[in-house]
């Protein structure tokens, strides 16, 4: 395992420069420079005397629907005024430059899709896709009666946001393509997670499993920085273009 320091920069572009297939997990530290907050940050103001993780669950949904629901509607207001950075813009950049390159996502927020990135797979959804909680399918629009959470104009049954919450399990299609993707990569790259939510998490080990090289972008140490091959401590939005600048030389 190697440290960050400025110097690796040049044998990660070599890294990457001598191969094809390269697959990149993003998480929240990602959008951090968006102005998106992450899951650790402290929520702010009504937020603040609640734990993510306490509110993205069917549980709370079932115990308090509007809460719920209109905890989404505030991330969503942050979301919508929130703009690519360089490193999603960096990301886009590198699609373009590898054969066979897969963008994995934890992150709801549309920003990789925004910033040009086509290869994506979006592993816990999309927080501006609503869904029915009791059939399950995408709802597009519905009369807004002032009911928080709306209903079905379907069954009545009460809208949820689409997105995979804890306790959940992944749709196993995207769960297969995630697993396809980090077990046939050559480089395995995690950026801006704190890896420590599961199935996600256990990408990067099966990218090491398949001998892929395996790198971390993250602004702090994470379960997976002392198995990395390489651990780069910084900011995305600094690390990701100079890579790509490298490349492009
Ligand atoms: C599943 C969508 C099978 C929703 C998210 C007990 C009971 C039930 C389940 C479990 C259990 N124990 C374990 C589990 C499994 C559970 C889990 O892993 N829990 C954790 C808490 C231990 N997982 C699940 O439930 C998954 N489903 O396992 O199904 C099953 C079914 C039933 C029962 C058991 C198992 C589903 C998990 C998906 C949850 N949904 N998001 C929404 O958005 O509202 S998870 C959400 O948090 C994110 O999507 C992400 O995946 C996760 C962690 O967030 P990160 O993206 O990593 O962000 P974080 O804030 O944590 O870290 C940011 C990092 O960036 C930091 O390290 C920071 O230093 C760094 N950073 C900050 N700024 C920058 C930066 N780095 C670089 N540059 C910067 N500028």
């Amino acid at each position: 395992m190697h440290t960050s320091n400025p110097d690796l920069i040049p044998e990660i572009i070599e890294i990457l420069r001598s191969n094809n297939r390269v697959t990149v997990l993003t998480g929240a530290g990602i959008s951090a420079e968006s102005g998106v907050p992450t899951f650790r940050d402290a929520q702010t103001g009504l937020w603040s005397k609640f734990q993510p993780t306490e509110l993205a669950t069917p549980q709370a949904f079932r115990q308090n629907p509007k809460l719920v629901w209109e905890w989404y509607t505030w991330r969503r207001e942050i979301i919508k005024k929130a703009l690519p950075n360089p490193a999603h813009f960096a990301l886009a950049e590198m699609e373009k430059l590898f054969p066979e390159f897969v963008l994995i996502t934890q992150n709801v927020d549309r920003l990789h899709r925004i910033a040009g990135n086509e290869r994506i797979i979006e592993l816990h959804g999309d927080i501006f896709r609503t869904k029915c909680s009791v059939e399950n399918i995408a709802v597009k629009d519905w009369p807004d009666k002032g009911d928080i959470p709306p209903l079905c104009p379907h069954c009545g049954g009460m809208l949820r946001p689409d997105v995979v919450w804890f306790g959940e399990s992944l749709p196993a299609r995207i769960l297969e393509a995630a697993w396809e993707a980090a077990s046939s990569c050559q480089v395995f790259l995690a950026i801006g997670t704190s890896s420590v939510v599961e199935p996600a998490a256990s990408l990067p080990i099966v990218a090491l499993h398949n001998s892929a090289v395996v790198i971390e972008i993250n602004s702090q140490d994470t379960p997976l920085s002392g198995i990395a091959n390489y651990s780069l401590k910084g900011a995305a939005g600094d690390i990701l273009p100079r890579l790509v600048s490298g490349l492009n030389r």
